[in-house]
């Protein structure tokens, strides 16, 4: 393919044992590329790097250490900096944990990188920094109304990266992703993706619960159109994206009510769910317009919503070791 001309590039991958992060590892191992990752193991699981042993560099680092982040740059081509302590709640709850990791850490990944002369950071940033705004779908040039500590955390990263591109020159690319779901998503903790979380306890027989009206709307979007926007992103003209923010998602929103429908007619799962109270922190409504990434490098969302799901169920399904999907 690369017809020996090609120099495999090395690829550091922070928060590689977390969800995205692992699915990025696989995507580039599938194509030879070299890769490392770095992950605490906060949120991140050794059982999401299943299959990738020997054929990773792996080291178990945290963000908040500066030297370990620093050696793990040196030698390489592209960072794709996912690592994050996440969740809106989790932050709400105690914030100074997912500063230190969100903040600071971002900032040892950009420090570690201009040290090493990295070629380019591929950001995870968050939907969440637009809080709610007034007109949707959400685009770049609207003014960000972060509303949790960790949508500020995320959104200070993204400043950070572009002004590493605009003062040293580090080619930077914000991805701001909106609300990702797929296989390997934790579903172990009261602050996971809500759509894991369904899933498990539809699986296991037990009605979700739904914080608020169930009304909010996400545009919710798998992980196979993450994973292809952080490979074009990387290979994107530098005119065309560093020091810029892009939305990554699938331009689409549903409701909560709407998502639980879906599931539970895949899952088969007959029960109404639970509602509680809506939960602090929490933005609205939340869609996409991605037309600036499809100009930038040629995004588009591969799989759409319904078959994201599909595909989900059926890997919590076997993972889970519960009966076939019923249709
Ligand atoms: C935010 C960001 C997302 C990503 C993520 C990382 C927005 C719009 N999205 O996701 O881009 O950065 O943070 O954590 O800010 N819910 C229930 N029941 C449950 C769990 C959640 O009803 O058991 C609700 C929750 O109140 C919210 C929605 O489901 O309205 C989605 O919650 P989430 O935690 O999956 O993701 P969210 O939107 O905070």
């Amino acid at each position: 393919m690369f017809g020996g001309i090609h120099r495999m590039a090395k690829y550091l991958i922070t928060g590689i044992a977390g969800f995205i992060g692992s699915s990025l590892a696989r995507a580039l191992v599938e194509r030879g590329e070299e890769v490392r990752g770095v992950d605490n193991y906060l949120t991140g699981k050794p059982g999401n790097l299943a299959g990738l042993n020997g054929l990773i560099d792996f080291r178990e680092a945290d963000l908040r250490d500066a030297a370990a982040i620093r050696t793990a740059c040196e030698g390489v081509d592209y960072i794709l900096h996912m690592g994050a302590l996440p969740s809106v709640p989790l932050s709400v709850k105690n914030p100074e944990p997912s500063h230190r990791c969100n903040v600071d850490g971002t900032f040892h990944v950009l420090e570690g990188a201009r040290a090493a002369g990295v070629r380019r950071i591929i950001y995870a940033a968050s939907s969440s920094a637009y809080g709610d705004q007034p007109v949707l779908p959400s685009k770049e040039s609207m003014r960000p109304m972060p509303i949790s500590p960790y949508a500020v955390q995320k959104l200070a990263g993204e400043y950070y990266m572009s002004s590493y591109w605009q003062v040293y020159g580090l080619e930077t690319v914000s991805l701001r992703y909106f609300n990702v779901f797929g296989p390997r998503q934790g579903v172990d903790s009261p602050y996971s993706g809500v759509l894991a979380k369904f899933i498990q306890q539809m699986l296991e027989g037990t009605p979700p619960t739904i914080f608020g009206t169930g009304e909010q709307g996400r545009d919710f979007t798998y992980i196979d159109n993450i994973v292809s926007a952080n490979l074009l992103a990387c290979m994107a003209p530098a005119e065309k994206v560093a020091g810029k923010v892009f939305n990554t998602a699938c331009g689409e929103q549903n409701t909560l009510n709407e998502m639980y429908r879906l599931l539970a007619k895949l899952i088969g799962f007959d029960r109404p769910p639970l509602y509680g109270p809506p939960r602090t922190g929490d933005i609205l409504n939340s869609q996409a317009d991605i037309s600036a990434a499809a100009e930038a490098f040629g995004y588009r969302p591969l799989i759409g919503v319904k078959e994201g799901l599909q595909r989900t169920v059926e890997w919590y399904r076997e993972t889970l070791k519960l009966p076939a999907v019923s249709r």
